[in-house]
């Protein structure tokens, strides 16, 4: 990883969002996550390179210190914005597609989850694949998915959940599209996920953003 990229992802994990950022108070003025990401956009390095690397890393450096009790909620709220800030510096080079659109991608985070920041990757990284993305958002029913799904009739739904509680949520949905005669394919991702339950849901597991790429272009018969 470049020093540029782990200094990025540091950043991120204290929360430090740019440089009119007041948090954390002793780095106000000091170049924050912003600055950084155009610092390496400017210095050619590749933007799914920078997500990965030093906004994905940042965040992962932030769970491994959430889960050992070191920082609480404020503190990965203030990384989550921090993760946000960099994500908008690389939102037009992640999108820019003058390509027309594959296809319509149907993508939410399951009810009762209100983690977005890799459902927003997904979208960010599809989108810059040349997909058209509809995002539900967080904590979306299975109603919803039914609902946009017979109305937009879209190549494939995605769904994120990072609760292993809010993870059974992927099988009603997929049981509610079944009852609603949608026979659409499904990709579902997410930190508890794992191809196992993709599996025994009949639905594709996805590691990463890339894999929702991958499975959507595999499906227009772009592989
Ligand atoms: Co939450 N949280 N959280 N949290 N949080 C986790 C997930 C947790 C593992 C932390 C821990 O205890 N160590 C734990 C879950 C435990 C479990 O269920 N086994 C947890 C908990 C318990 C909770 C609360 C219950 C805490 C509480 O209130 N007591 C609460 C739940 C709220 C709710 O949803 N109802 C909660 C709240 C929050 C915040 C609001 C503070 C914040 C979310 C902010 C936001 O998203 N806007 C938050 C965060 C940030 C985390 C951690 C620290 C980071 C999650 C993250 O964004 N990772 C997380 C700890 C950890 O992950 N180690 C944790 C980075 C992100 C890029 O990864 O989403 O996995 P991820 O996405 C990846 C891949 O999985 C994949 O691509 C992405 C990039 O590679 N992917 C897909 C994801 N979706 C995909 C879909 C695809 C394909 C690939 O196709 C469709």
């Amino acid at each position: 990883m470049s020093s540029l990229l782990a200094e990025i992802a540091e950043l991120v994990a204290q929360g430090h969002a740019n440089a009119a950022s007041k948090y954390p108070p002793s780095m106000l003025g000091k170049p924050g996550v912003a600055e950084k990401v155009a610092e390496a956009l400017e210095n050619g390095i590749d933007p799914r390179q920078i997500v990965e690397e030093g906004l994905t890393a940042g965040m992962e450096i932030v769970g491994k210190r959430f889960g050992s009790g070191e920082i609480f909620v404020p503190e990965v709220l203030m990384a989550s914005k921090a993760m946000k800030a960099g994500m908008e510096i690389l939102k037009p080079q992640l999108g820019q597609a003058d390509v027309p659109r594959k296809g319509v991608f149907v993508l939410g985070t399951v009810l009762g989850d209100v983690h977005d920041i890799g459902k927003n990757l997904v979208r960010m990284i599809v989108e810059g694949a040349g997909w058209e993305v509809v995002d539900l958002g967080t904590s979306v029913p299975a109603d919803r998915f039914v609902e946009v799904t017979r109305e937009l009739r879209p190549v494939a739904v995605g769904m994120s959940a990072l609760l292993t509680t809010t993870m059974q949520q992927m099988a009603v949905v997929v049981d509610a599209l079944h009852k609603a005669g949608l026979d659409v394919p499904v990709i579902i991702g997410g930190a508890p996920v794992q191809a196992a339950f993709a599996d025994s849901l009949g639905a594709r597991y996805g590691r990463d953003p890339q894999d929702a790429v991958a499975y959507l272009n595999e499906l227009v018969g772009q592989n």
